[in-house]
């Protein structure tokens, strides 16, 4: 699959897209985002797919909107912001949270605007040593957006994300992760060699109840303990009776590795 904005390949279960604009720091412009949904379509659809990550081009991870792009709203002529964020940046998050398979962010580097909302909705977060995230949002007038305002308490309590958001400082790759922004943080020179082993992980894993994970967990702040206990069962039925949880009952009583398909 070829495209401008992005680079795209799926190999041995797990999918590798890259935001592939490296001078214009990785950001967003209605090219990417045509190429974006294209790309996650296939991850939907194609079987063979059992994780995906998600990382940039060159020294940044995406620096957000790109605020020099003409055919996304921005300036006097076409003032509605809320309609880019509508039609682009709202399915964008909402396919990831619903993708059948897992997702890793692979955070290369600085990670701002609504590039930093594209990390932090991914299942898992790695980010190399020198990667930064910001909430740039405030510095032009505007507010957290892609699900920032959604992202940030639930990770790092009201405080933290309100200092985030308003403020606008660059959060240390370190420091995010003693807050609970992300998962990890490793050396640069290990991050794409860590990551690629934790995508290969991941990818022969019992993909299902990786996403029901996903799914349970963020259900839950809408929830009373009773509803999720009942959430809980719902897929907990619908996993019994899924391949992968035979096999992975098989596997324990005769003392192997078990042979996830995500079926
Ligand atoms: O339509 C809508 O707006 C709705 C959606 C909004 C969602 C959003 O994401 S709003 C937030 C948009 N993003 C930002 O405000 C971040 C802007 N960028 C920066 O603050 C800085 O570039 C960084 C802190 C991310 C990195 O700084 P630094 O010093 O490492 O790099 P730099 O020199 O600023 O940038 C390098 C190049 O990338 C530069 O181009 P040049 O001068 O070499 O030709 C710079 O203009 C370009 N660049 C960086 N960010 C963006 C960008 N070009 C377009 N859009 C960007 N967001």
């Amino acid at each position: 699959m070829t495209f401008e904005n992005i680079l795209f390949e799926a190999r041995e279960g797990v999918a590798r897209l890259t935001l592939n604009r490296p001078d214009k720091l990785n950001s967003f412009n209605g090219a990417m985002h045509a190429e974006l949904r294209t790309a996650l379509a296939t991850v939907q659809s194609d079987k063979s797919i059992r994780v995906l990550v998600i990382s940039g081009a060159g020294r940044a991870f995406c620096a957000g909107q790109d605020l020099a792009d003409p055919a996304m709203a921005m300036g006097p002529m076409q003032p509605d912001i809320g309609n880019v964020v509508e039609q682009h940046y709202k399915p964008l998050i909402l396919t990831l949270q619903s993708l059948r398979v897992p997702t890793v962010a692979m955070v290369n580097g600085i990670a701002a605007g609504a590039g930093a909302s594209l990390a932090l909705a991914c299942d898992l977060v790695v980010a190399g040593r020198s990667a930064s995230f910001l909430q740039a949002f405030s510095k032009i007038g505007l507010i957290p957006d892609t699900g920032g305002t959604w992202f940030l308490p639930q990770r790092v309590g009201m405080a933290r994300a309100m200092g985030l958001a308003l403020l606008a400082d660059k959060l240390p790759a370190e420091k995010a992760a003693e807050w609970g922004l992300i998962w990890q943080v490793v050396d640069d020179s290990e991050l794409v060699a860590h990551v690629g082993k934790l995508a290969a992980q991941l990818a022969t894993m019992p993909t299902k109840a990786l996403v029901r994970t996903r799914q349970a967990m963020h259900a839950a702040p809408n929830h009373t303990l009773e509803q999720q206990l009942s959430f809980e069962a719902g897929f907990m039925r619908e996993l019994g009776w899924c391949h992968d949880f035979a096999e992975g009952s098989a596997a324990f009583q005769e003392k192997r590795a078990p042979r996830f398909t995500g079926e």
